[in-house]
Parts: structure tokens; C-alpha cells; sequence
């Protein structure tokens, strides 16, 4: 019998497939295997069912985005970690993922971690003027966790940042039966025995899902999904505004005279760190080309 489902992981060339009737250890079928395309978790399949709650996936629907880093289809929400101390977060990495995922129509989510130690308002003040829904969070006090759970009801969640941000530390509390595993920092740096290794979906109710994936290093940054100059500019939700309204069309809005951009920053409306990720994630996407050449 054909079924469809949801891939929640993907483990030694199994998939285990998500169906109102439970979970099914699928198999993929040669073409598979022949082709580029291998199946993420969040991926919608078809697949012909056994009785035993085995199968063999024999189709993958069409998916609406692909992250790369981490490695997930069909994501409704991605949730950035943050953290101000222990580790801190460079706003460059937030502002890579996030412009990845704004372009491919993804909702973006920020939580400040760690607020138990740090109140970060200067981190939270520069997202939330740019337009992100921001969550200042903590795993100890508990602080944001229901605005969390807000954004959840029937979609696929994904929670990124770097690595001991924090991301398994709040599931875990949100979801006390998932139990992932989670770890301090002198811990990471041995074996990094105790840091999540791979991204598996967890269903929470119907239609819900959720996924803790392993936390980025600067290596997995150069590896993720690159925009082209012309996705850039609207990938930075908070220069929408002035769009159009520089003097020169085609203005990169990098040191250009007349530039509407460099002027909100000038006034104080667009901030200095956002615009610094931009311009080098520019430089990136110009360099990639001369290579390409
Ligand atoms: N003080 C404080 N410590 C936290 C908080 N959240 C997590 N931690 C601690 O930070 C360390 C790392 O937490 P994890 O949840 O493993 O971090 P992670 O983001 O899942 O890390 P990776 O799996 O390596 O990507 C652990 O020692 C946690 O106890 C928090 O809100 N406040
Ligand atoms: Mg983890
Ligand atoms: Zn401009």
C-alpha cells in the first residue's frame, strides 16, 4: 500500500518516516541512490508500506526550501541561538543565516540565550529594529520559553546558532522527552562528545515538528547556500525602506554618493554591524565569481 509521510532522520540508509499511523523504517529504492537528490529530514515521500511498519520510499515530493547547513527540507521557522557570553556569537553568523533564510521565505526567530547571565540589550535592540521577531531566552530561568512554544502549532521548526549557544539546553525544556544531549564548553572541546552530531525531526503534535542540529563552526559558514547580489539587499529586512531611493539604480549600497541606505545608517536607523555583514557577504558573492571565471 502506498503511503505519505514526513523523514524525520535519515540513519545507515534508513528513513524513518513519519505517518498518522506511526513511524515506518523505509528503505530508498535504487533510483534513489543513482540520483543527486538523497532524502532530508522534512521531506514529504511516498512510500509503499508494509505491514510491519517497514517500506521503500519511492518518491520525494516537491520541497518548498532546503537549507544545506543544516541539512533540512521544508523549514517554516528557524530559530537563530544567540548567545552575548559563553560562547558569543558573531553577528556575522546570524546575519548569514538569517539572509539564507529570509530569501528562501523561511521565518526567522532570534533568541538571545543565556539572559540569566547577560541581558544583551544592545544584540536584541540591533534585531528587533531590523524587523526580527527577537526572544531573549534562558535555560535557566526559564525566561521566553512560552513565546517559544508561540510559534510552534503546525510547522517545522528548526533551531541553528553556534555551538553552545544553548539550542539543545532549550528543547530539552521545552520538550522534556526529547532529551537531547547537551554539554559544557570544556566538555565540547575534547571529543565534543556531549554536542548534538545530526538533525532528526521530533514530532511534538500534529503537524508540529521540531529539530535540534549540530551548532555551526566558521567552516560550515563558507559551506552554506550563497545568495546572488541581486537576493541580497532584500535579504536584510530593514533597508526595504530605502530601496529604489538611491540616487544611482543598480547602487550597491557600499560607499555610492546619494546612497539612501549609507544614510539611514548615518541617522542612526539601519545599524553599522548589519551593514558590515552585508557588505561582506557582498564581498564573498563578487569574489566567488572571479573564481568562477
Ligand atoms: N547559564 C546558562 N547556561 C546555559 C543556558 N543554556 C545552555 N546553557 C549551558 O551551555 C552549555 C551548552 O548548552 P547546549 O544546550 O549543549 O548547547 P548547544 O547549542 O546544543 O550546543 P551544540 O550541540 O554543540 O551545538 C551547557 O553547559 C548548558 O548547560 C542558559 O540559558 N543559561
Ligand atoms: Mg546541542
Ligand atoms: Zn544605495
Amino acid at each position: 500500500m502506498m503511503k505519505q509521510g514526513i523523514v524525520l532522520k535519515g540513519i545507515g540508509g534508513f528513513y524513518y518516516t513519519d505517518t498518522e499511523k506511526g513511524i515506518y523504517e523505509c528503505r530508498a529504492r535504487g533510483k534513489f541512490r543513482l540520483s543527486d537528490i538523497s532524502p532530508l529530514p522534512g521531506d514529504h515521500v511516498i512510500f509503499e508500506a508494509a505491514e510491519d511498519k517497514t517500506g521503500y520510499l519511492m518518491e520525494i515530493l516537491p520541497r518548498k526550501n532546503e537549507l544545506v547547513r543544516p541539512a533540512v527540507a521544508n523549514v517554516d521557522n528557524l530559530f537563530i541561538v544567540a548567545s552575548t557570553t559563553e560562547p558569543v556569537t558573531d553577528p556575522f553568523l546570524v546575519d548569514k543565516i538569517s539572509a539564507i533564510a529570509i530569501h528562501s521565505k523561511i521565518r526567522v526567530i532570534l533568541c538571545v540565550n543565556k539572559s540569566d547571565l547577560d541581558p544583551s540589550d544592545e544584540f536584541c535592540a540591533i534585531y528587533a529594529e531590523a524587523g526580527f521577531d527577537v526572544i531573549r531566552t534562558s535555560a535557566v530561568s526559564s525566561e521566553g520559553l512560552d513565546d517559544i512554544k508561540r510559534f510552534l502549532p503546525r510547522k517545522v521548526s528548526v533551531f541553528t546558532g553556534n555551538s553552545g549557544v544553548g539550542k539543545s539546553s532549550l528543547i530539552n525544556l521545552l520538550f522534556p522527552e526529547m532529551q537531547q544531549e547537551t554539554g559544557s564548553l570544556s566538555e565540547r572541546i575534547g571529543r565534543g562528545r556531549h554536542t548534538t552530531r545530526k538533525v532528526e525531526l521530533f514530532k511534538l503534535y500534529i503537524d508540529s515538528y521540531i529539530a535540534d542540529t549540530p551548532g555551526f563552526s566558521a567552516f560550515d559558514l563558507t559551506k552554506m547556500n550563497p545568495l546572488n547580489k541581486e537576493d541580497l539587499e532584500n535579504a536584510f529586512p530593514e533597508f526595504s525602506a530605502y530601496l529604489g531611493k538611491c540616487r544611482f539604480s543598480g547602487c550597491s549600497h557600499v560607499k555610492e554618493k546619494g546612497c539612501a541606505v549609507l544614510k539611514a545608517i548615518s541617522e542612526g536607523r539601519i545599524a553599522k554591524s548589519r551593514h558590515e555583514s552585508y557588505v561582506r557577504l557582498l564581498g564573498d558573492i563578487k569574489s566567488r565569481k572571479e573564481w568562477a571565471q
